[in-house]
């Protein structure tokens, strides 16, 4: 698989070691994680994929000291940015990896984390003394110094309680246990709830590749919504009560009633391949503001690899891609699966057609690109 061809992120520890000791459980410096590392793109280009429509960004300025925090959503012109001589503001671009042949190659080598935990590469940029204050994330985190010096300070903290005074998550009571100063190419590991500051000392440039933990209450809800959704093809059930004597208290829930609700809830959670499929479409739903250009596919179509925006993942039964799901078997699951695996799949003309029509409509939307390999 091409994930192994890439050298490690993790310096001398192995994907293994770092899954069992670190992950979600403690930081972890890795100094020289990408010996001599350049920076993927320069101040400029950034600030241009801050003008764009189609990129979240946002600008956050202040120190909570002398000058309030602020925070501003993009897109921001070049011009409508602070000038690069004033201290103490930040430039948050998220999901660079969908935009620049680069950023997708670096989040590629984070591929011993399961893909359906990646959520973007974000890219801060920040003028001397810019930082976003001291916070926590709900996300599995590496912080990848790209250019310049930042100072991170980090605490095990369980106080978690934010300030209500201003516009940003910020920490009150932050209490800083380490303090360590990172060099182009150092990174940092951060688990979910990990409270952290990090402020840049003269211009510099931190990559964040994040991963996202979804929340069981927002889970649920999505979950039970798609599955709801799907689930009208049956004809309709609606509540009888032909067995409703006359009341008298008229305000009172009928017992019946709420075990016409319950059952509801429950009929729909005994579709577990359903739910696995809702999941799948969920976890590959490109964001909101990710769009594909749709272009021509060529007539002998023998190779394509993934576009960097498209989302693919599968299970025993379905594979997904950008939100949809496919129910296959066979030879033409096993092609999928590699394709999703390793993002590029060849020899597409000794494929079943009903699958090589399918990678051409792929092709067609955008989701992959005709290869050579
Ligand atoms: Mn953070």
């Amino acid at each position: 698989m091409k994930k192994h061809d890439l050298p490690s992120v993790l310096g001398g520890i192995s994907p293994a070691e770092f899954m069992r000791d670190y992950w979600q459980r403690k930081p972890l410096l890795i100094r020289q994680a990408i010996p001599g590392m350049q920076a993927l793109l320069t101040r400029k280009e950034l600030f241009e994929l801050a003008s764009e429509e189609d990129v979240e960004s946002r600008l956050v300025s202040g120190d909570g000291e002398l000058k309030p925090w602020r925070m501003q959503h993009g897109p921001f012109k070049p011009r409508a940015l602070p000038p690069l001589s004033r201290p103490h503001w930040t430039l948050l671009v998220q999901g660079v990896d969908l935009h620049v042949d680069a950023f997708a190659n670096l989040r590629d080598r984070f591929r011993f984390i399961p893909d359906a935990r990646l959520d973007d590469v974000m890219v801060s940029y920040a003028s001397d003394g810019g930082g976003v204050g001291p916070h926590f994330d709900s996300y599995d985190v590496f912080l990848l110094q790209a250019q310049g010096q930042r100072r991170w300070r980090i605490s095990a903290q369980k106080n978690l309680a934010l300030r209500d005074d201003v516009p940003l998550k910020i920490m009150s009571q932050f209490k800083p246990s380490k303090t360590m100063l990172l060099e182009p190419g150092d990174m940092l590991y951060l688990p979910p709830q990990y409270a952290h500051e990090g402020v840049a000392v003269g211009e510099c440039m931190t990559y964040s590749i994040g991963f996202r933990t979804p929340e069981r209450h927002e889970l649920a809800a999505e979950l039970l919504s798609r599955i709801s959704d799907a689930d009208t093809d049956a004809a309709p059930v609606r509540y009888r009560d032909t067995d409703q004597a006359a009341v008298s208290h008229a305000a009172l829930i009928p017992a019946g009633l709420q075990q016409f609700a319950m059952q509801s809830v429950q009929k729909l959670l005994q579709q577990p391949r359903e739910l696995q499929c809702a999941l799948g479409e969920m976890l590959t739903e490109p964001k909101s503001q990710v769009w594909f250009e749709s272009q021509d596919c060529p007539r002998q179509l023998k190779a394509v690899h993934l576009d960097k925006k498209t989302r693919m993942l599968y299970d025993r039964h379905f594979v997904f891609i950008n939100g949809e799901s496919y129910r296959c078997q066979g030879e033409d699951a096993h092609c999928l699966r590699t394709l999703a695996d390793t993002r590029r799949l060849e020899k597409i003309d000794s494929l079943s057609p009903q699958l090589s029509a399918l990678l051409a409509d792929w092709v067609q939307a955008g989701w992959a690109h005709p290869a050579k390999f």
